[in-house]
């Protein structure tokens, strides 16, 4: 197993330093920041953490493209340099690196799952920091894209993975969402492919610092994307 860890960045340079040391601390991977031209600098920062370490390396985009525009760019890059897995994890804190060799351990079972979630919603798994109603909403949401899209994980919106590259060379990456959908189109993209998705329970954890940069435009997109979605599937299932 050759791991790297995709690291999308938009202004977070308060926990960028934090998050790769500790990374680095806790994992044999190395590391992509992905970074869409921050205007707080996170994109020099990151310059100078793959200074010092030769296992940390950066891509600068031209501006604010969107998270899934991001690790599609992440996984290519890592296609190309000869890895077999790529994570993705977000920046700012939620999801603790400490917990990755999990997610690692798992995807390196012999099954070899082509895709590995650190979840939220299976047993086992966690929130903390979370208001009572943004939990709810957010299982609201994973409930929903369940029964509409039928596929097999409690949190399919979640941005704590591991997936085979092997894998999404074969299934190419055709997936239309830029935004925060990508996650769940991502997990229909392997599941209807015939790939496996398993989940490992995390404890997520609210940002340590800096902006949310979640809104009501991002819920109504995914919203929208999942109910176009499923009435496909279940007009394709009626006409079977
Ligand atoms: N490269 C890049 N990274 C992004 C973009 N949008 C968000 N990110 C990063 O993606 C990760 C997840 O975004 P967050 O803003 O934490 O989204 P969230 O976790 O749904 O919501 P909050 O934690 O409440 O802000 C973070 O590391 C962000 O910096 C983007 O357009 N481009
Ligand atoms: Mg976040």
């Amino acid at each position: 197993m050759k791991a790297v860890v995709a690291i999308p960045t938009y202004n977070e340079a308060q926990n960028l330093p934090g998050i790769v040391a500790r990374t680095r601390r806790a994992v044999t991977a190395d590391i992509l920041v992905v970074d869409d031209a921050s205007p707080d600098g996170t994109g020099e920062l990151a310059e100078k953490l793959a200074a010092a370490d030769p296992a940390i390396h950066v891509m600068h985009r031209a501006g604010k493209g969107g998270l899934g525009k991001a690790y599609l760019a992440a996984f290519a890059w890592a296609e190309e340099h000869g890895y077999t897995h790529v994570v993705e994890m977000d920046a700012d804190g939620s999801h603790h690196p400490e917990e990755l060799h999990r997610l690692l351990a798992r995807a390196d079972e012999p099954d070899h799952p082509d895709l590995v979630i650190g979840s939220r919603y299976t047993r086992g798994g966690r929130i903390r920091g979370w208001s009572k109603a943004r939990e709810l909403l957010s299982r609201a949401g994973n409930l929903y894209i369940k029964v509409m899209l039928g596929l097999p994980v409690a949190d399919a919106t979640a941005g704590f993975r591991v997936y085979r590259l092997d894998t999404l060379a074969r299934i190419g990456l055709d997936v239309e969402a830029s935004g925060y959908f990508f996650q769940t189109d991502m997990t229909a993209h392997v599941v209807s492919h015939g790939g496996t998705a398993v989940e490992v329970p995390i404890t997520f954890t609210e940002r340590l610092a800096g902006e949310s940069k979640l809104s009501g435009a991002v819920f109504s997109e995914s919203l929208r994307r999942t109910t176009k979605m499923g009435v496909r599937r279940y007009l394709g299932l009626l006409k079977r």
